[in-house]
């Protein structure tokens, strides 16, 4: 099989950049290691910045996200139970959608069977092949038969545990990472939200999130140790430890109700440069990972997805391969703004286990003057709703 841009991984990162493709007129395959149904599973991002939220309207698939999404104007922060917000509009001059990744990721598929897009699902020994050469293709084993998609392009949107980023030799790329003692635990439950904006807590017993999907639908987070596990927690003394570390008035209308999820997540830093290897490109997760405090992996993913697709479109349409060869470049710029911003405001949330009393001052210290301080407010509202593409 021939197509013009084989692309590996069917989560937003791939569906997202397929979509575009298809409707620009470029030819091109999905290969995806799971089923359709277990991708649907994964609960995962809520908060969409509003340049991703273009990007799925200019894909074709954003008419649901429009009718259903919640448009929010800012966000609430808690030192200790002392509540404040940030106004993303007045500050910014921008909002953001919260949306879940989950709903996303369906409505590319819907668009994607309604143009006919070629998918292949649960695939084996999915191997990169001639990446550097003028016939780069991609094999992999569908129902026991082996299949060869050959491509003038390679794109790798495979996850952090996928084959695309490990096909680089790490002769040619560098890894930069870092590891937080700590995870979140997440839940979500069909019950009204504590509050209609989110929340992001730091307590002393740890950190805690209240975000939501709908008016009846919540997403909790609270600050574990590594070396729990999701079996140890019942919803119960989930809800308690949340309900402590929330703000008075949040704590007080939490509404509890069975979970309908729970997953345990590490938090990690990571990025490997460059995103580029002779005709294979990288985006989304394989190529960086974020702490979820900032909102911003999905987010991240969206704009690989601009550059490459920007790239790509040239290189087809313009016949020029500027796009293609400074993408690298273009996208890491962005990732590393990410990065910063999500490091810092994981540091300033976070209870620290080697944390002095000092190191907490500066944490308390760094939430004051955001409370207080315009300029601190904007420059947290120009990072949270996302910078430029
Ligand atoms: P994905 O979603 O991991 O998709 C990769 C796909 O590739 C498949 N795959 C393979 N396919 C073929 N061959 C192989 N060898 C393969 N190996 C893997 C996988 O099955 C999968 O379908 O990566 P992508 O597309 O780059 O998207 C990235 C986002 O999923 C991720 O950054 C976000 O979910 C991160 N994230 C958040 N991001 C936000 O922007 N806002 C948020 O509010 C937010 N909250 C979160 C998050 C991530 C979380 N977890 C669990 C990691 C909250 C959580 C709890
Ligand atoms: C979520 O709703 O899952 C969510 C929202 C904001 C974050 C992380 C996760 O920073």
């Amino acid at each position: 099989m021939r197509t013009q841009v084989a692309i590996i991984g069917g989560g937003p990162a791939g569906l997202l950049l397929s979509q575009l493709l298809n409707k620009a007129g470029i030819a091109t395959v999905v290969i995806e290691l799971r089923s359709r149904d277990y991708v649907l599973s994964r609960i995962r991002a809520g908060v969409i910045e509003w340049g991703a939220v273009e990007l799925i309207r200019a894909a074709g698939a954003g008419e649901r996200m429009d009718r259903e999404g919640i448009p929010h104007d800012g966000c609430r922060i808690s030192d200790n139970g002392r509540l404040f917000r940030i106004d993303f509009v007045e500050s910014a001059g921008k909002r953001v959608m919260v949306y879940g990744q989950t709903e996303i990721t369906k409505d590319l598929y819907d668009a994607q069977d309604a143009i006919g897009a070629t998918i292949f699902h649960e695939v084996d020994g999915v191997t990169l092949n001639d990446v550097v050469s003028p016939t780069p293709s991609v094999t992999f084993l569908k129902d026991g038969v082996r299949q060869t998609v050959e491509a003038d392009f390679i794109a790798g949107c495979d996850g952090f545990h996928g084959v695309s980023r490990p096909t680089i030799p790490l002769s040619v790329r560098r890894e930069y990472e870092k590891i937080y003692p700590f995870g979140w635990l997440g839940i979500l439950t069909r019950t009204p939200p504590v509050s209609d904006e989110l929340i992001y807590a730091r307590h002393e017993r740890g950190f805690a999130l209240a975000s939501m999907r709908n008016a009846n639908l919540s997403r909790y987070y609270v600050q574990v140790p590594l070396t729990d596990r999701v079996e140890d927690w019942s919803d119960e003394a989930f809800f308690e430890e949340f309900r402590a570390r929330m703000p008075a008035e949040a704590a007080r209308r939490l509404v509890t109700g069975p979970s309908i999820e729970k997953s345990i997540a590490p938090l990690r830093s990571f990025v490997s440069e460059p995103m580029r290897w002779g005709h294979l490109y990288l985006a989304g997760d394989a190529a960086h990972i974020v702490p979820p405090t900032g909102a911003k992996g999905l987010n991240l993913a969206a704009s690989d997805v601009h550059y490459l697709y920007e790239g790509l479109s040239e290189w087809y349409h313009g016949g020029s391969n500027a796009g293609l060869e400074a993408y690298s470049q273009r996208a890491l710029a962005r990732v590393w703004q990410s990065m910063r911003f999500s490091w810092a405001f994981t540091m300033m949330m976070h209870r620290f286990p080697d944390h002095s009393d000092y190191e907490r001052q500066m944490q308390s210290a760094d939430l004051a003057f955001l409370e207080t301080s315009a300029s601190a407010r904007r420059v947290m509202a120009e990072n949270y709703t996302g910078l430029p593409y």
